[in-house]
């Protein structure tokens, strides 16, 4: 059975009753939550983040019956933009100041603890982060292919203080909408929002381009905090398009199977 397969099993009957939209199904600030912290504490280790190698996870008393399931998902957008940033940021580990391009793919293992607005389920989101040099993407035809297989998201970056960056969007974003990509959560990141003084792309064609694709566009920018209050936004996003597109997924096929 794939992975994805299994992780369709995970999901319960009632999880499907009803599938709210997304902005309603994870508790938002779960994280600042007492009961929360139980969870939240794997993933911390003296205040910090912990770092998950690949083949590690956070470890729960084994009366806590947690879910967790794995998702794929790809950094999208030029080079220099800040995709390596990113997928540090969410890890919590600290940024490079200097831009080292890139060379091949990299991956990196997030953990999320969330809970289910409305069954009040507890599941830990693995995210697997696939971050490619765009340079080493347009040398070598073979890492496209490899970053797309399976994948269950698309996060598509853009800098607020390159102009080029944003006006190419649409085209990045057409190229994941045609029908044999198949079903993917889109999500729109735009980095370097604490560089405020050199900006290059206004609220106002942010709104614009928002109400044009109806994507989430979240913000991003300065230095990694040690706090949750930083990632929380854009992983409860994330997590919970993942999981609304998993709800839809499930809900179609065993409409189709009856
Ligand atoms: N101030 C600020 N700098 C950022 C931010 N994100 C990235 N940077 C800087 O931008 C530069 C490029 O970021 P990278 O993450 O290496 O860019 P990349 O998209 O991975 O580039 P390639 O690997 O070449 O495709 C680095 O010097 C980062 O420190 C941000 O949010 N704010
Ligand atoms: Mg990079």
């Amino acid at each position: 059975m794939c992975e994805k397969e299994q992780r369709l099993n995970k999901l319960s009957t009632s999880d499907m009753t009803q599938i709210p939209p997304p902005g309603s199904i994870v508790v938002s600030d779960w994280h600042r939550c007492k009961d929360s912290k139980e969870y939240f504490s794997k993933i911390l280790h003296r205040q910090k983040r912990r770092h998950f190698g690949l083949l590690e996870s956070p470890l729960m008393p084994p009366n806590a019956a947690v879910d967790t399931i794995n998702y794929k998902i790809f950094i999208s957008g030029k080079s220099g933009v800040g995709k390596t940033a990113l997928a540090a940021r969410l890890a919590g580990w600290n940024i490079p100041n200097m831009h080292y391009e890139t060379t091949g793919i990299e991956t990196t293992v997030v953990y999320w603890p969330v809970k289910i607005r409305e069954s009040g389920r507890v599941l830990f989101f693995r995210l697997q982060l696939w971050d490619c040099g765009e340079n080493a993407l347009r040398r070598f035809d073979h890492l496209l292919p490899s970053c797309k297989e399976q994948v269950d998201a698309v996060l598509f970056l853009f800098s607020f203080t390159d102009r080029t960056s944003f006006d190419d969007l649409s085209n990045q974003i057409a190229k994941w909408t045609v029908p044999a990509a198949g079903r993917v959560v889109k999500l729109v990141v735009g980095t370097k929002f604490d560089l405020f003084m050199h900006c290059d792309v206004p609220e106002r064609d942010v709104k614009e381009f928002q109400e044009t694709w109806s994507l989430p566009v979240l913000r991003v920018g300065g230095e990694v905090s040690d706090g949750l209050d930083d990632v929380a936004p854009l992983l409860n996003c994330l997590t919970e398009q993942l999981w609304h597109q998993d709800c839809i997924t499930v809900r179609s096929t065993s409409q189709h199977s009856q």
